[in-house]
């Protein structure tokens, strides 16, 4: 598929997602959420492709934000239509059943903190940077920010970085939570590869099951996740991967998962 601001590469079963708009430390105008949201559908649509790493083109940032400029003229609908439009974009990687890892060097403010917040683990590089800036150009977080931040760093934190508008450093945002390991910038995406990696050397089916139930039970309490977990557990059984996992076990092999 033809992009122009999003690049998709492949390496055998494994995606990596690059925003590519460098002149504008790749912000998020409205062509850009929408190439994203094609790249997640087709990652989704491609079974070889068994997980997903997003980050930024170039050295400076991963996500800016969303485009200023593109919004600056915007009308009270058309802005409430483009931050739908972010949210139900950010939202297919919620409902996407394959794992995607955040590998964040530089800026991620405001809507590259949003999306960064979106994948399921976040990776930062040393020198990466994270806020929710919205409040000081007079709007408020608007592709999800509201709502996950909180969930990842609790209701304290959340408000007082978003009330701020204050930007932190990798190492505050291993502190609080918000990423889930810092590495040189040079080593990112190496470590983002090796974390695929060893996710995939499990059973995809039963990692992308794992991850809607966790989603679930987060966002639609925990009686609706608890109801999901037994019935993908159950799934599980009409698995090959579960009786490939249970045999190796019983044989003292290792699995040779299909993803089927
Ligand atoms: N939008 C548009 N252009 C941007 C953005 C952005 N978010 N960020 C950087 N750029 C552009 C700059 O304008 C500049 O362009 P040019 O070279 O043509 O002047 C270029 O990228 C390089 O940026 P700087 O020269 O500013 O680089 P610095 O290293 O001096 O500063 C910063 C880097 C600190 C990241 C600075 O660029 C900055 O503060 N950027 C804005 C950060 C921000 O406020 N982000 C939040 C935006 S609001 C948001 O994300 C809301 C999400 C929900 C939207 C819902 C619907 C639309």
């Amino acid at each position: 598929m033809e992009y122009k601001n999003v690049i998709l590469e492949r390496e055998d079963n494994l995606a990596i997602l690059y925003i590519n708009r460098p002149k504008a430390l790749n912000a998020l105008n409205v062509e850009t959420i929408r190439e994203i949201g094609r790249a997640i559908d087709e990652v989704k649509e491609d079974e070889a492709i068994k997980a997903l790493i997003i980050t930024g083109a170039g050295d400076k940032a991963f996500v800016a934000g969303a485009d200023i400029i593109g919004f600056m003229g915007f009308s009270a609908a058309k802005a409430r239509q483009a931050s739908e439009e972010g949210e139900l974009t950010f939202r297919k990687i919620d409902f996407l059943e394959k794992p995607v890892i955040a590998a964040v060097k530089g800026f991620a403010l405001g809507g590259g903190c949003e999306l960064a917040m979106a994948c399921d683990i976040r990776l930062a590089a040393e020198d990466a940077v994270f806020g929710q800036p919205e409040v000081a150009l007079g709007v408020i977080p608007g592709y999800g920010g509201t709502q996950r931040l909180p969930r990842l760093i609790g209701e304290g934190r959340a408000k007082e970085l978003t009330f701020t508008g204050s930007n932190i450093d990798a190492a505050e945002a291993y502190r609080i939570g918000l990423v889930n390991h810092v590495y040189p910038a040079a080593e990112l995406m190496d470590q983002a590869r090796k974390l695929a990696k060893k996710i995939l050397k499990n059973a995809p089916l039963a990692v992308g099951f794992s991850k809607i139930a966790i989603g679930q039970g987060l966002q639609g309490g925990i009686d609706s996740g608890l109801k999901i977990e037994s019935e993908f557990f159950g799934l599980c059984t009409s698995t090959e991967d579960m009786k490939e996992g249970t045999q190796a076990f019983a044989e003292k092999r290792k699995p040779q998962f299909k993803g089927q």
